[in-house]
């Protein structure tokens, strides 16, 4: 009886493109997605450089294997360096472990013996297994994996000798400084320790893509007709439970009221904005308010900030087999809650560099990570700045006063990023991964006119969440629910009509 159903999806990451993609291949035709940027991508951003690319965003696929489906693309688009398509790569069963690094500085300019570095790696790895599988029958909701790690720590630190205890402690400072960077947060005293192993790792040495991140949005993306993806279009309020007139003079249950004064009328509205959009935002976005136990989860879950500082040297200074290079402040203790002097103990939080691959293509590049307070308040610093503070940093651990300075600096500021607002979800303490199956919940959940406003995002997968394929798997999920719902209606139509 009626007409083909309007759907809008608000945001173009990944898990807006893959919505709109399984949407439209599935007959959808009457579907837009609005970007509040000038890009496609979101928090998938390549950006090309010399021969190659540079990612500001997400940068590898986390373990890319049969249970991937962003490897799953990769393969089918033929989009990877070909060691990184054998079953060799994707049998590797990395379980979480950190891989050690292959150069350890001290902050007095000298190399930690690798014997040392090795022990407390693998110490530390096996604690944070534990954490992982903590009994759920005697777990306290309010504990947090830092806290765990810590108490291990201080059940082993009277068997220390006097002369190793301060470098270990420094070692382990470092570990759960890294540990920031990987869940997204300031400190690893705010993750939930409880619902932790929800997060499921997935085996396979994780990779990049040759031709950039983006190389897989570009492809979901291309079957759309070019106009179903509106750049530069901020959504304001999304208007629901309603009955609002369209350009076609039929009625419709939403509308979407964007920042340059336009409306658009829809049947659905796939929100995947980032949870950092919503906990900033989630008052004034959606009208009616979201309901009291949404509200509350968008609070709940948390979501920090890991931010990218991308060097580039004329010449390495690092080994030719030389990947990852760690910094080990000594004297750091992650039993000590140290008040910092921001503008100079920033650059402490830095655990280390990853040796970007491909020189041949973007020159030699060291990219290092840095999460949380820190993170954000280098935001506020200038290019020099970051740039003095950097240079300084390496030539204190390396021991060389003339190690020459980078040539080229990129920064991410993903905090100060109005649509994304953070970097990635995490588990935070007093949340718990029903937190995250309230936040994919769809309004109204029944009713006559029901999924008027559905959720995805990365946010909103209970076991892959902060990830690519978390974001990919949540559009698809929404996508599927449009369709299951409309193939439901068109089979009772069907047996109406018999
Ligand atoms: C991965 C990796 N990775 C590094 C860094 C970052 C992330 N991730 P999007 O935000 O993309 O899209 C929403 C869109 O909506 C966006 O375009 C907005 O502009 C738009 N929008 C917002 N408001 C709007 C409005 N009002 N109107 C209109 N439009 C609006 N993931 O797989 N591998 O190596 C990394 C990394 C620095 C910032 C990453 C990585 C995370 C992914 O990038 C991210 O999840 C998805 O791209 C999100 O897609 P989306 O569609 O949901 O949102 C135990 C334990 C574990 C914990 N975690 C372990 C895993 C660690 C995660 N990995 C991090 C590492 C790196 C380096």
């Amino acid at each position: 009886a009626s007409r083909p159903p309007a759907v809008l999806i608000i945001g173009s990451g990944i898990s807006g493109i893959a919505a709109a993609q399984k949407l439209y291949t599935q007959g959808f035709r009457n579907l837009k997605v609005l970007e509040a940027k000038g890009r496609t991508g979101g928090r998938i951003w390549s950006q090309s450089y010399g021969k190659g690319f540079v990612e500001l965003g997400a940068q590898w696929i986390h373990g890319p294997s049969r249970g991937n489906p962003i490897y799953q693309l990769a393969l089918k688009y033929d989009l990877l360096d070909p060691e990184a398509m054998t079953m060799e790569n994707q049998e590797v069963e990395v379980d979480g472990h950190l891989p050690l690094f292959h150069v350890s500085y001290g902050s007095s300019g000298k190399i930690v013996s690798r014997e040392l570095v090795a022990n407390i790696t693998e110490q530390y790895s096996s604690w944070l297994e534990q954490s992982r599988n903590v009994s759920q029958n005697d777990c306290d909701p309010k504990a947090s994996v830092g806290g765990f790690i810590q108490q291990k720590i201080v059940s082993k630190v009277m068997e220390w000798d006097s002369a190793s205890k301060d470098m270990k402690l420094a070692l382990f400072k470092g570990l759960l400084d890294l540990e920031c960077c990987i869940s997204g947060t300031h400190s690893m005293n705010y993750v939930a320790l409880c619902p932790y192993g929800e997060y499921t790792m997935l085996p396979g040495l994780d990779c990049t893509f040759p031709g950039g991140f983006e190389s897989v949005v570009n492809q979901l993306k291309s079957p759309l007709p070019n106009d179903t993806v509106l750049l530069n279009k901020t959504v304001k309020t999304v208007h629901w439970n309603g009955t609002f007139q369209g350009s076609d003079s039929q009625m419709y249950p939403v509308q979407v009221q964007c920042e340059d004064g336009e409306t658009f009328e829809a049947d659905h509205v796939i929100v995947t904005v980032s949870l950092g959009f919503l906990k900033e935002k989630a008052s004034s976005f959606l009208s009616p308010a979201l309901p009291p136990n949404k509200a509350q989860a968008i609070q709940n879950v948390g979501f920090g900030t890991n931010n990218k500082i991308i060097l580039e040297f004329k010449e390495p200074f690092w080994d030719p087999d030389c990947k990852t290079i760690q910094l080990i402040w000594e004297g750091e203790s992650p039993l000590l809650e140290t008040k910092r002097n921001m503008k100079q103990d920033w650059v402490k939080k830095i655990p280390g560099f990853v040796v970007l691959e491909r020189p041949e293509r973007i020159g030699h590049m060291l990219c290092s990570f840095i999460a949380g307070d820190e993170s954000e308040y280098m935001e506020t610093l200038t290019d020099d700045e970051v740039l003095s503070s950097m240079t300084a940093l390496l030539r204190q651990f390396t021991g060389n006063p003339e190690l020459p300075a980078p040539i080229h600096m990129f920064r991410t500021k993903w905090h100060s990023e109005p649509y994304t607002h953070g970097s990635y979800s995490y588990i935070a303490v007093g949340a718990s991964g029903d937190d995250i199956d309230i936040l994919a919940q769809p309004l109204p959940n029944e009713g006559a006119k029901p999924l008027q406003v559905l959720f995805a995002g990365e946010a909103t997968h209970r076991s892959f969440y902060s990830t690519t394929h978390g974001a990919l798997l949540s559009g698809w999920r929404e996508a599927e629910r449009l369709i299951g719902r409309y193939q439901e209606l068109d089979s009772l139509l069907n047996k109406s009509k018999l």
